[in-house]
C-alpha cells in the first residue's frame, strides 16, 4: 500500500517472502507485544516504577530490521524495543532489566540502569573506553526521552556516511564505513514532529544531503492531544511535501507514506527506500501512517480518557499483529492452530525471561540486605541501644523487594544510635557503609568524564616554545595556524559552522584554510545552532572529530538544548558505552550589546556538566586548549574572548603540539595581600586593577583559572588564599553566577574558608543583560574600579588606618 513515493513502478524492488522469515519476524513482533503487556502488568503491580512501550508499532519495525545493514545507525525514541529486538541488539531479559532499573551493565547494557524503560544503546566502546568495529554490527545510539532530541544527532550520523564516501584521507578509518554505504534510520512519533528541532534537522539533512531515513510513528495522538493540535492540516505526508524531489532530481527528499499495519507494503517501502538512500544519498522520509496504542501511552494513564469508543474499536480492529496475523493465514503461510502453538510457546518464553530477569535484578539486593540484617544484628548484640536498634532489623527484614536505599537508611539510623560506641562490629558496619557508597558512587556517577587512557586530563602538557623569531601577531593568526596545523595532524578533523568555510569565520581563524582543505572539511553550514551541535554528536559518534561552531556565545543558547541533554549526558547514561568527542568553539566577553556580550557563563557550565568548559584569555590560551582537547576523548567548549583577536601575541614554535594542561590555574600577577580569582576577559582588568592597587600600596595576587571544568585541580587558589588571606571572584556573569560556583570550589571543596581572614567577596556583573555602548558595558560588567573597591574594601577592614576610607 505505497501511496506515495518516487519510484516508478517497474523499477521497484519486490520483497522475497519465504514461510521462515515471515514466520521469524511474527515472532518478533508477537514476543515483543508480549513483553509490553507483562511490562505494563509489573509496572502496576509495583515491581517498576514506570512503564513504557512499543506496542502497537511491532509490524513496522520488523519490516524496517530487514532492510537495516551492518554499519547503519539507529537514532529513535523509546517505541523502538521490537526494533532493538529484531536486529539483535536487546534482549528480552535485558528489557526487563532496564524496566527494573537493574544497575548491572551487563543485564542492562543500555545504560546500567541509569535510563528509563526503552531508552536504548548498543555499546559502541569497549571497556577500555576504545572504539569498537561499527562495520560488523547494527548500531543504535543513546535515546533521550525529550521528544525530537534524537533528530539533531541524526543528521550528524547520516552526514558522516557522506564524508566517508567522499574524503580519500577517511580511508583509514576501516572499523566506522565501508565507502559512506552506511544509513542513518532515525524514528520518531508524528506529535513529536511539532517541535522546532525537528524541521530544522529535516531542513539540514536535506541541505546536506545526508543518507538519513527517517521514520514517522503516526498513532494520531501526543499522549492524549490528537494531530490536528500539532500539525497544520493535522497531516505529516501533507506538509512534508515541499521537501520532495521530483523524479530524476538530485535534491531533495523522497517521500513515502504506508499503513503501519500492512506487513508486506512495509517490507517492499523499506527496500526501496533504503536502497536509494544507500546508493544515492538522498534522504527519505517513510510516514508510518494508521498505527495503534493497544495499552496507551505510557503506564500513566489510560487511553479509554482521551479516546472514543470508536477510535478505540478501530485501533483494535487495525492491530498490526492482528492484520499480519490475518494476512498469513490467507496468505497460507501459516494455519490458526500452528500460529496458536507458537504464540502459546513465544508467551512462555518471555514469561521465563521476564522471570530470570527479576531473579537476577533481585538476588543482589536480597544479599546485600541479608548481609545488612546480620551486620546490623551484631551491633544491637553489642550495644547498649539494642532495644532501638531491633525494630529497624526488623523493619528491614520485613521489607517487601527492598532496594539498597533501604539498606543504606537502615545503617545509619544504627549508626545514628550507636554513637559514641566502639565495637569491632561497629566498625565492620562502617566499612561496610563506605564500600558501599563507593559501590553505589560507581553505579551512578561513573564516567560523567573520560576514565580512559585517552582523557583530555591525562594528554600530556607541553608548554608553548618561544625563540629569537617568534614574532608578535594579531590573535587570530595564532588561532589560525592552530587550526590549520590540527587539521593536517587529524586527518578525520572536521570544521563547520556558519560563515566558518568560505569566509573563514566572522573573525578569520579559519581563513584560507577551506582551500587548503576543501570544503567539506572547513565547511559552511546553515544558521542552525541545535543541528550544528547534533551533526558534531552525530560524526564523532562515528569516529569523526567534529570542531563545531556557534558564533557567539549568546547563540549557544539555541543548541543548549542538546548540549545538554545529548552531549553532555552521553558517557554517562550509557555508563561507558558510548562518547562524543566534540570540540565546539565559541566567542564571548566584552564586546557591546545585549546579545554580542557572551556572558552567560552560568546558566551553560551548570548545564553541561560532562563537557570541559575553557575560558582561555588569549588566542595562545585557547590554541593550547584545542591541541588538548583534540588529543583526548571527551566532549570540550571553548569560549575565546572577542576582543582578542586583534591584540598582538607571540606565535609560539609549537602551536601546533604546544598543549595546555585543563584544570591548571595560572597565577598572572604575584602579591600577598589579596586573591583575585577571575578568567577571560576579565583577567586584563583585574591586572589594571592590580596596578591601580599596587599604586596605594595593595600588592594582589590575580589568578587565571583557564577552565571552569575541570576546576583547579591542583589547589592552586586555595594555596594562595592561604598567603593572602582575602578572596575576591570576579567576572561578568550574573550574581551568584559563576563567580558562585568558583566560590563554592575554593571554600567548601578546596576548604580555603579556613584561611580567611575578610569575608569572601564576589563581583559579577549586574543582573541584567549588558546594556549597549561603551558606558552601557562599563556599568553593566565588573570594571576596574570596581575591583580595585572591592579588594581596597577587605584590606581596609583589617587596616582601617593605612587604608582610609574612599568617601572622605
Ligand atoms: C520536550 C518534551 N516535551 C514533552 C514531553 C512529554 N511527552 C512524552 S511523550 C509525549 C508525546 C509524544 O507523542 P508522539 O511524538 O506522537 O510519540 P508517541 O508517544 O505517540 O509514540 C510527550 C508530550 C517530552 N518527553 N519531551
Amino acid at each position: 500500500m505505497m501511496t506515495e513515493n518516487t519510484i516508478p513502478p517497474q523499477e521497484r524492488l519486490t520483497f522475497q517472502f519465504t514461510r521462515d522469515s515471515v514466520l521469524r519476524d511474527y515472532r518478533i513482533a508477537f514476543q515483543s507485544r508480549e513483553a509490553s503487556l507483562i511490562g505494563r502488568r509489573e509496572v502496576l503491580t509495583g515491581k517498576a516504577k514506570f512503564g513504557i512501550f512499543g506496542d502497537g508499532k511491532e509490524v513496522v519495525q520488523v519490516a524496517l530490521a530487514r532492510a537495516f545493514r551492518k554499519g547503519d545507525f539507529r537514532s529513535g525514541y523509546y517505541r523502538d524495543q521490537t526494533l532493538m529486538f529484531a536486529l539483535g541488539l536487546l534482549r528480552i531479559d535485558e528489557y526487563f532489566a532496564q524496566l527494573y532499573a537493574d544497575a548491572d551493565v551487563e543485564r542492562e547494557p543500555s545504560s546500567g540502569g541509569r535510563q528509563m524503560n526503552s531508552h536504548f544503546a548498543s555499546r559502541l566502546l569497549d571497556s577500555d573506553g576504545e572504539w569498537r568495529s561499527q562495520v560488523d554490527s547494527f548500531n543504535s545510539c543513546a535515546d533521550q526521552s525529550p521528544t525530537g532530541a534524537q533528530m539533531p544527532r541524526l543528521v550528524g550520523l547520516a552526514y558522516a556516511s557522506r564524508l566517508y564516501r567522499e574524503l580519500d584521507e577517511l580511508e583509514h578509518l576501516v572499523g566506522f564505513s565501508n565507502n559512506g554505504n552506511e544509513i542513518a534510520w532515525g524514528t520518531i512519533g508524528d506529535a513529536s514532529c511539532a517541535e522546532g528541532i525537528f524541521w530544522e534537522s529535516v531542513n539540514a539533512a536535506g541541505a546536506l544531503k545526508a543518507p538519513m531515513l527517517l521514520s514517522i510513528w503516526d498513532d494520531g495522538y501526543g499522549i492524549s492531544v490528537p494531530s490536528e493540535y500539532h500539525l497544520t492540516r493535522g497531516h505529516l505526508s501533507s506538509i512534508l511535501r515541499g521537501f520532495q524531489r521530483s523524479p530524476g532530481e538530485g535534491e531533495g527528499y523522497d517521500l513515502y507514506t504506508v499503513a503501519g499495519w500492512d506487513y508486506p507494503a512495509l517490507c517492499e517501502t523499506y527496500l526501496n527506500a533504503s536502497e536509494i538512500v544507500r546508493r544515492e544519498h538522498v534522504p527519505a522520509i517513510v510516514h508510518v501512517a494508521d498505527l495503534t496504542q493497544p495499552q496507551g501511552h505510557s503506564t500513566s494513564g489510560s487511553h479509554e480518557r482521551y479516546k472514543s469508543v470508536e477510535r478505540l474499536e478501530w485501533e483494535k480492529e487495525h492491530d498490526c499483529l492482528v492484520r499480519m496475523r490475518q494476512w498469513m493465514i490467507g496468505e497460507k503461510i501459516a494455519s490458526e492452530e500452528e500460529l496458536e502453538h507458537i504464540e502459546k510457546e513465544d508467551r512462555e518464553l518471555v514469561q521465563e525471561l521476564q522471570r530470570r530477569a527479576w531473579d537476577n535484578f533481585r538476588r543482589p539486593l536480597d544479599d546485600e540486605k541479608k548481609t545488612v540484617v546480620s551486620l546490623l544484628g551484631r551491633v544491637a548484640a553489642a550495644s547498649s541501644a539494642r532495644q532501638e536498634i531491633e525494630p529497624i532489623i526488623d523493619r528491614l527484614d520485613r521489607w517487601p523487594n527492598a532496594q539498597r536505599r533501604e539498606s543504606i537508611v537502615a545503617v545509619h539510623e544504627t549508626l545514628i544510635q550507636v554513637r559514641g560506641e566502639s565495637d569491632p562490629a561497629i566498625s565492620d558496619l562502617v566499612a561496610w557503609q563506605q564500600d558501599s557508597q563507593a559501590e553505589n558512587y560507581r553505579r551512578y556517577s561513573s564516567y560523567l568524564f573520560s576514565e580512559s587512557e585517552a582523557s583530555a586530563l591525562r594528554v600530556p602538557v607541553r608548554p608553548a616554545v618561544y625563540g629569537p623569531d617568534s614574532g608578535m601577531v594579531n590573535g587570530y593568526e595564532i588561532i589560525n595556524r592552530c587550526f590549520d596545523e590540527a587539521l593536517a595532524r587529524h586527518p578525520n578533523l572536521m570544521a563547520f559552522g556558519e560563515d566558518v568555510g568560505q569566509l573563514g569565520d566572522v573573525n578569520q581563524g579559519f581563513m584560507g584554510l577551506q582551500e587548503k582543505y576543501g570544503d567539506l572539511r572547513v565547511a559552511d553550514t546553515g544558521i542552525r545552532e541545535a543541528t550544528i551541535l547534533g551533526q558534531a554528536i552525530g560524526m564523532a559518534l562515528r569516529g569523526l572529530r567534529p570542531l563545531a561552531e556557534i558564533q557567539y556565545l549568546d547563540y549557544v543558547l539555541y543548541c543548549l538544548q542538546i548540549m545538554s541533554d545529548d552531549l553532555a549526558t552521553l558517557r554517562w547514561r550509557t555508563m561507558g558505552g558510548q562518547k562524543a568527542p566534540v570540540v565546539i568553539r565559541t566567542r564571548g566577553h566584552r564586546l557591546e550589546g545585549v546579545w554580542h556580550s557572551g556572558s552567560l557563563i552560568s546558566g551553560i557550565l551548570n548545564l553541561i556538566r560532562g563537557i570541559h568548559v575553557c575560558v582561555p584569555r588569549d588566542m595562545t590560551r585557547a590554541a593550547g586548549m584545542y591541541n588538548t582537547l583534540l588529543q583526548g576523548d571527551d566532549p570540550g567548549l571553548v569560549i575565546e574572548v572577542l576582543n582578542g583577536y586583534r591584540l598582538k601575541e607571540r606565535l609560539p614554535d609549537n602551536i601546533g603540539e604546544m598543549t595546555l594542561p585543563l584544570g591548571a590555574s595560572e597565577f598572572l600577577r604575584k602579591g600577598v595581600d589579596a586573591t583575585v580569582v577571575t578568567y577571560g576577559a576579565c583577567c586584563r582588568i583585574a591586572l589594571e586593577a592590580a596596578d591601580l592597587l599596587s599604586e596605594v600600596g595593595i600588592d594582589t595576587e590575580v589568578i587565571d583559572v583557564q577552565t571552569l571544568q575541570p576546576f583547579d585541580l591542583q589547589g592552586q587558589i586555595g594555596n594562595s588564599i592561604r598567603k593572602t588571606n582575602r578572596v575576591v571572584f570576579v567576572d561578568e556573569d550574573v550574581p551568584g553566577g559563576t563567580t558562585g560556583y568558583m566560590m563554592k570550589k575554593v571554600l567548601e571543596d578546596q576548604g580555603a574558608f579556613a584561611w580567611l581572614d575578610a569575608q569572601p567577596r564576589t563581583l559579577s556583573g549586574k543582573p541584567h543583560r549588558p546594556a549597549y555602548g561603551s558606558d552601557g558595558d562599563y556599568f553593566s560588567k565588573p570594571n576596574r574600579e570596581d575591583i580595585f573597591n572591592a579588594v581596597y574594601a577587605l584590606m581596609r577592614e583589617t587596616d582601617p588606618q593605612r587604608f582610609p576610607s574612599l568617601e572622605g
